[in-house]
């Protein structure tokens, strides 16, 4: 009996329902006015006639169009495009000796979450791959108000201080007299700043690193960058750094990959994220912090409140706090993502600040930036910012005001209502009573002199195929730079960091020599090499959360398709199956396979790995299509392994790579389906890179 295989990529509901924030807008079925009016037509405004003039009475239309003239709100400033799903966080055990923030007390209790991933420099339509930092929000609506932990998949910034960042933001984006280029740092308003700013040098190798190309949310690390504080209820205070780690592994991609991807599936990302959930493989990150003493802090050759410099995990390690999982995608992409409203400012008793000149510029920005882009002091009220546990207060009013404040009295101290609102000296937020004391300058401490130390740091402790990557990524966007200025300067900051890679970017650029000298403020140092920043030094041999694309025709093979779904399965990965057409094929047993996509519609850069099995019969016809050639030579170039089987040697041939290239390109005909997804779960053959690519 045939059986039927149904698509797995594009589930069309998702799971979970929407809970508390899901609203239809009628109650028993019927389509009504926004005053509750039922609708006899929705289809034709009222006109004098079947063909006369339309009336301005008809309120039905002018209610509907006024409501759509105003649909939008002013997208974010920076991190405009992003996308987020609900959770939970749970914590291992208690941690009452370093903070009394309640949701990190109690393993037994699930603390809702809400999490948006974004890009900073694109605008709400631009592309999920483009080369950016990816900021890292999570909302925890804990019983003792929302707290904010508002970070990036990077553990550093651009810059030391917050009056810095308007113009760090203008030079990214698109310039102003052109408004062009969307979603790129590859430009020169962006290299020009930069290169005249140098405390920016750390963050540029994380952003020419692979990390700023990342594989999957799913598969990234996320930092709060800033050093905060914890408190314990013995009001002892120590500083800590938030880091959270993905159970996936993290993974990225190859930048010709990235560029791709781009153009073939803009939703890359967020695809990737809402159909993971949907199918309930529900991703996970572990929540740490790297936790030390003002004393110890004293005695880093670094400032731990400059945020340019991280904390090595071998100076201190890493403290498990607990995991946060991801497993209701939103109801409503508007009303919960976009509306969401994070601010750093949201902390809660338990956690506080420290002196990062940054953060506490952030902890300005944030709140007036929701005023302009949500337009109301109330945004708190809306369903995906309003605190789980209650609140009160006397605030009253403003625009769009949703609650509706009882009694005769909005004022405190006061006598008349009987006392209900009171101020809590023993649980509520108290700050750590810090000492301060000095001068009132506008001068950057000394102690943020080093620019180029730990930026060498990062260099270093990379393994040799994300070497490559850092100088291919500066010499693309160097490339992208009409002035030769901005080239020489960046290249004399470069040689202060590694002069292999200074090197290696000016032979990228064809500009060997041709460097500025750039005089250091104090000494680079020359540190050890710290594993934990390499993505690859630690990445786990597995397949889990990635995709296998099988390039096949009618009279697939059955056992092999079988087999490659049943190994995926059991791998947490998945099989998509691709054809010249997207109608349903039969396989060599007669079972029907719905496939997931047609072949100009899918390239291989779309998946982890891939397997090219055309049925004897269909093999030539394989071979005569252009986008299947590209599909082999793409993913040849793009270091994936790739399994075959035999009818699909010609088509090797018309892409010129040998059937076998590396260990990488495997023959799977006869029952070989397991050797390779092992072979896979190396991610990629980084031996092969040279082979394709220059840098
Ligand atoms: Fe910011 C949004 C992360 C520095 C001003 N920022 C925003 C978002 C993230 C970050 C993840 C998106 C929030 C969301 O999903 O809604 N920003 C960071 C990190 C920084 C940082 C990790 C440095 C360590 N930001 C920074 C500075 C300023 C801002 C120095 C201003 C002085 N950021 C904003 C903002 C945004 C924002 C303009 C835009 C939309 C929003 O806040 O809600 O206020």
């Amino acid at each position: 009996m045939a059986k039927k295989a149904s698509r797995n990529s594009e589930p069309d509901s998702h799971v979970g329902n929407g809970g508390e924030l899901h609203q239809t807008n009628s109650g028993d079925g019927r389509l009504t006015t926004n005053q509750g009016v039922p609708v006899a037509d929705d289809q034709n405004t009222l006109t004098i006639g079947p063909r006369g003039p339309q009336l301005l009475e008809d309120f039905i239309l002018r209610e509907k169009i006024t409501h759509f003239d105003h649909e939008r709100i002013p997208e974010r400033v920076v991190h405009a495009r992003g996308y987020a799903a609900h959770g939970y966080f749970q914590c291992y055990e208690s941690n009452a000796d370093l903070t009394k923030a309640s949701f990190l007390q109690d393993p037994s209790v699930k603390t809702p979450v809400f999490c948006r991933f974004s890009t900073v420099a694109g605008s709400e339509g631009s592309h999920d791959t483009a080369r950016d930092v990816r900021g890292f929000s999570v909302k925890f609506y804990t019983d003792q108000g929302n707290y904010d932990l508002v970070g990036n998949n990077i553990p550093v910034f651009f810059i030391h201080d917050a009056i810095k960042f308007p113009d760090l933001i203008h030079a990214v984006k698109p310039a102003p007299d052109r408004g062009f280029p969307q979603a790129q740092s590859a430009h020169d308003t962006f290299w020009d700043y930069v290169s005249l700013t140098p405390e920016s040098m750390h963050m540029l190798m994380w952003i020419m690193s692979d990390r700023a190309i990342p594989r999957s949310f799913r598969m990234m690390e996320g930092f709060g960058v800033h050093t905060f504080r914890m408190i314990n209820a013995e009001g002892e205070s120590k500083f800590v750094k938030f880091h959270w780690r993905p159970k996936l592994g993290t993974f990225s991609l190859i930048w010709d990959e990235a560029v791709k991807i781009g153009g073939a599936d803009p939703d890359f990302h967020r695809r990737d994220l809402f159909n993971s959930i949907a199918m309930k493989s529900y991703p996970e990150w572990e929540l740490s912090v790297q936790v030390f003493t003002e004393e110890q802090a004293n005695e880093f050759d670094f400032d731990v409140l400059d945020p340019t410099k991280l904390v090595p995990e071998e100076l201190v390690p890493l403290r498990p706090l607990g995991k946060m999982v991801l497993d209701r995608n939103v109801d409503n992409f508007f009303a919960e993502t976009e509306q969401v409203a994070f601010c750093p400012s949201h902390v809660v008793p338990g956690i506080d600040f420290s002196n990062d000149p940054l953060l506490q510029g952030r902890l300005f920005s944030y709140l007036d930036t929701q005023l302009s882009r949500l337009g109301s002091p109330n945004f708190h009220q809306i369903p995906v910012n309003k605190p789980k546990c209650p609140f009160a207060n006397f605030q009253r009013d403003g625009h769009m005001q949703m609650d509706v404040p009882k009694g005769r009295v909005a004022n405190e101290p006061n006598s008349l209502d009987h006392g209900l609102l009171r101020e809590d000296p023993k649980a509520g937020f108290t700050s750590f009573p810090t000492e301060e004391s000095g001068q009132k300058l506008r001068i950057r401490p000394k102690s943020f002199a080093d620019h180029y130390t730990q930026a060498r740091l990062f260099y270093i402790s990379m393994t040799e195929p994300e070497k490559r990557h850092i100088a291919g990524g500066f010499g693309f966007e160097l490339g992208k730079c009409e002035n030769a200025k901005i080239r020489t300067r960046m290249l004399g900051h470069l040689q202060n960091i590694d002069e292999g890679l200074a090197s290696d970017v000016a032979k990228a650029l064809g500009m060997t020599g041709q460097a500025d000298k750039i005089e250091p403020m104090v000494a680079v140092g020359n540190p050890e090499p710290s594993e934990a920043l390499s993505q690859y030094a630690k990445a786990p041999a597995s397949i889990a959360g990635k995709k296998i694309g099988l390039l096949t025709t009618d009279g697939v093979d059955a056992k092999l398709y079988k087999d490659l779904v049943k190994l995926a399965k059991s791998e947490q990965a998945i099989v998509e199956v691709i054809t010249p057409t997207i109608g349903a094929i039969q396989s060599s047993k007669g079972d029907e396979i719905t496939p997931d996509h047609f072949l100009s519609g899918a390239p291989s850069c779309l998946f982890d790995c891939v397997v090219i099995a055309p049925s004897e019969e269909n093999a030539a016809m394989l071979a005569s299509q252009a986008a299947a050639v590209d599909f082999i030579r793409d993913a040849f170039a793009h270091l994936k392994v790739i399994g075959f089987t035999e009818p699909a040697a010609e088509l090797f041939g018309k892409a010129s790579v040998a059937t076998d290239a590396d260990e990488g390109v495997l023959e799977i005909s006869g029952g070989k389906a397991a050797e390779f997804v092992e072979k896979a779960k190396q991610h990629r053959i980084w031996d092969r890179e040279p082979s394709v690519r220059a840098f």
